[in-house]
């Protein structure tokens, strides 16, 4: 915030501006990265992904695999718009690349 006097040639208040500054740097938006159920992926498929893609442990993943397959939905992990993008490509290329018709979104918290 600033205050500025502003005065005339004589000195006289001529009235204040008061500016809020903004941040320089803004919070970046935040993005849930979303795997769906479906019938034909491997349930250990889908615990190895979220091992490697998401840094997960075996137990986490496969709490994770297992609220999905009951569930229909479940959150990978939350990240940054350009990284959930990022991980979302990179799960659906290894799911493509097995030829297994498993789904990963994104979407804004
Ligand atoms: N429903 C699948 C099965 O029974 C397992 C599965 C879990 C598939 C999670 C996708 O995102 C998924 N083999």
């Amino acid at each position: 915030m600033s205050d500025e006097k502003h005065t005339d040639q004589h000195g006289s208040d001529t009235g204040t501006i008061v500016e809020k500054s903004k941040p320089a740097l803004k919070k970046p938006s935040l993005y849930k990265v979303l795997l769906h159920n479906d019938d034909y992926t491997p349930m250990e498929f889908v615990v190895v992904l979220l091992m490697r893609f998401f840094n997960l442990t075996q137990e986490k993943s496969e709490a994770i695999m297992i609220h999905i397959h009951t569930k229909g939905v479940g959150v990978c992990g939350v990240f940054p718009r350009e990284i959930a993008e990022t991980k979302v490509h990179l799960v659906m290329d290894f799911a493509n690349k097995h030829q297994h018709p498993l789904q990963c979104t994104m979407e804004k918290e």
